[in-house]
């Protein structure tokens, strides 16, 4: 049976990136019928320093951010990783599983350790396991994503396939990814060879998705362009990664495809464009941060739903850790 899982990390604000490559699709998939669950990863979150009175705020904040952008707690499981400690114990087998080798070329752990790897916490190192184990503890078929993860399903598909044939049984599906719609990976708006990220120093290189009206306006104003009117095709765009990133993000914001913005804005100049986009993120984004805000007036109520889910989430990753515990030759209780 088909069952999707994913999640964000409550490691700082959520960004126009989160939401076009993660969220938004997070509300497609709920609206199929499919089963959905949808995780503030807490436990990724601290592999790399979180200030305590942080992450349970940012925590919140991720939860108010699903519901405002459209997750409903009755259609789809929101919980967070930590209260379903299963995640972590599958995540140890886990480790035992995957290969230093897998890991040390995963591209998200050499960017985050950065030159100083001897100083990356371990738990960064191992992060892929664990995410693995969040995905396949529910048997999770489909897990939509940014672009940027995609090496992170294959390693979580190489885990099954290893438990698999090492224990000689068919018990962990081969997960696909879900990566679509015109921005599975939004840039800078500095850098349009940078991601778009939640940690990025620089302010103005993201929109949050707690960002007023005028702070949108502003960060768009003074995003990176280039002199040239846009092209009327997409490959147009092939060497100009500043203009592709807006147009990119007009046409998920719009849920229009590339070639359609183009064939609106095709020889227009920026100064034409950047108000139309203005208008389109505010009038997109401003209700779902109005709503955060009100959703954040009511932690207890959060807190609530996020336990709700984490005990539903609970009845279906127990068993297939239990099973997990009985393939691998753990003595269980009796
Ligand atoms: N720029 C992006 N474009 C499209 N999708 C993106 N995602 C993140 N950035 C972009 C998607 O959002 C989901 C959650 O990401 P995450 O919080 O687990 O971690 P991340 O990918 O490391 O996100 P950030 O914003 O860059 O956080 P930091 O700065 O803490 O590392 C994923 O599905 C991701 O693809």
């Amino acid at each position: 049976t088909p069952r999707v899982f994913s999640g964000i990390q409550p490691s700082g604000g959520l960004t126009l990136g989160n939401y076009l490559g993660a969220i938004k699709r997070f509300v497609d998939m709920q609206d199929t019928g499919i089963e959905t669950l949808y995780c503030m990863v807490d436990l990724h979150a601290i592999t790399v320093w979180q200030d305590p009175a942080a992450l349970r705020r940012q925590t919140r904040e991720l939860a108010a951010g699903y519901i405002a952008a459209g997750l409903d707690p009755a259609k789809s499981l929101l919980f967070n990783q930590s209260q379903v400690p299963e995640h972590a114990q599958l995540g140890w087998i886990f480790n035992c599983v995957a290969r230093m080798g897998w890991m040390s070329r995963m591209t998200q752990f050499k960017d985050k350790a950065g030159k100083n790897r001897e100083n990356a916490s371990l738990g960064l190192f191992a992060y892929p396991a664990l995410m693995a184990a969040d995905i396949l503890v529910y048997h999770a078929t489909h897990v939509p994503v940014g672009e940027d993860q995609k090496q992170h399903i294959e390693l979580t598909r190489d885990v099954a396939a290893k438990f698999n044939h090492d224990y000689g049984v068919d018990f962990f599906p081969m997960t696909e990814p879900v990566i679509e719609g015109a921005a599975t990976r939004v840039m800078s708006l500095r850098d349009g060879s940078k991601k778009m990220s939640k940690s990025d120093p620089s302010p103005a290189s993201r929109i949050n998705m707690t960002d007023d009206a005028d702070a949108i306006a502003k960060k768009i104003r003074k995003a990176k362009t280039d002199p040239d009117a846009l092209p009327s095709e997409a490959q147009g765009l092939e060497d100009r990664p500043e203009a592709r990133n807006l147009v990119n993000i007009f046409a998920g914001l719009a849920d229009m495809k590339v070639d359609h913005v183009l064939a609106d804005f095709g020889g227009k100049q920026f100064s034409d464009f950047k108000p139309a986009l203005i208008d389109l993120a505010v009038s997109k984004l401003a209700p779902i941060s109005t709503e955060m805000d009100r959703l954040m007036q009511h932690p207890d109520e959060i807190d609530r739903i996020l336990t709700k889910g984490a005990t539903r989430a609970r009845q279906i990753a127990a068993p297939i850790l239990a099973q997990t515990y009985e393939i691998v030759g753990m003595v269980g209780p009796k």
